[in-house]
């Protein structure tokens, strides 16, 4: 095996890769982007010039894109938990979930992160009210198709899930799913006791000083 992942722990979508990894237990090198990292940077950079992570490297072959790292993973390191189904039917909706996770969660989410980090006179106030107008469009619409499913795609754990785990951790921080969705609520609590997510999480709490909004107590 000699799969290497360019990531950094506290990252979202890096977080929906680990998942992936950790759900099927396959053995990786993780290469740490970091400051104090800076070689990881360098060759990260040169693999994928859009400079976005993370990037999986299995041999020679370079692949990104989170949702298909996962679907890679799937085809060329099976293990026991398959993460899209079978069936062109049942992975239509898996992918749809997991298109819905990344453009209407960890999309506006990230435009309160990303806000947050620019310089006062450059900030985008009202962007950032309609990221948050579309989280509550999203949350209100995922409550509804929740109901009478444990995951996000049905009863079985998959990409969906992948995706929306850190997405709603995150999305929560930023705005905060109200009391009324219960059906969401108890669904991210269901991904935070998933054992592949749960260890994603303390991987990546050492780092929730960098969080620039500041990390709530709690999760
Ligand atoms: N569509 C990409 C999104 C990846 C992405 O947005 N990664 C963030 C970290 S969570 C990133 O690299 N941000 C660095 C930057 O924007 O400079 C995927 O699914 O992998």
């Amino acid at each position: 095996m000699s799969l290497q992942l360019f990531a950094h722990p506290f990252s979202s979508y890096c977080q929906k890769v680990l998942i992936a990894l950790y759900e099927n237990e396959l053995s990786f090198e993780f290469r740490l982007l970091a400051p104090d990292e800076p070689g990881n940077g360098a060759e990260f950079q040169a693999l994928w010039p859009m400079r976005k992570m993370p990037v999986l490297v299995d041999g020679g072959r370079t692949v990104v894109e989170s949702s298909i790292i996962i679907e890679y993973l799937g085809l060329h390191h099976p293990g026991p938990v398959r993460l899209l189904p079978e069936g062109t039917e049942a992975a239509l909706e898996t992918r749809m979930m997991d298109r819905f996770f990344d453009n209407y969660v960890m999309t506006p989410m990230q435009k309160f992160v990303f806000d947050s980090l620019r310089p006062a006179d450059k900030r985008d106030a009202y962007g950032v009210e309609e990221a948050g107008a579309l989280l509550e469009r999203a949350y209100a619409w995922l409550d509804e198709v929740l109901a009478g499913r444990s995951w996000a795609a049905g009863e079985a754990f998959s990409l969906a899930d992948c995706a929306a785990a850190p997405a709603l951790f995150y999305a929560d921080w930023v705005h905060p799913i109200a009391e009324s969705f219960e059906r969401v609520r108890a669904y991210r609590q269901r991904l935070l006791a998933r054992p592949s997510f749960a260890r994603a999480v303390e991987e990546a709490r050492p780092y929730r000083t960098l969080f620039p909004l500041g990390a709530p107590d709690r999760d």
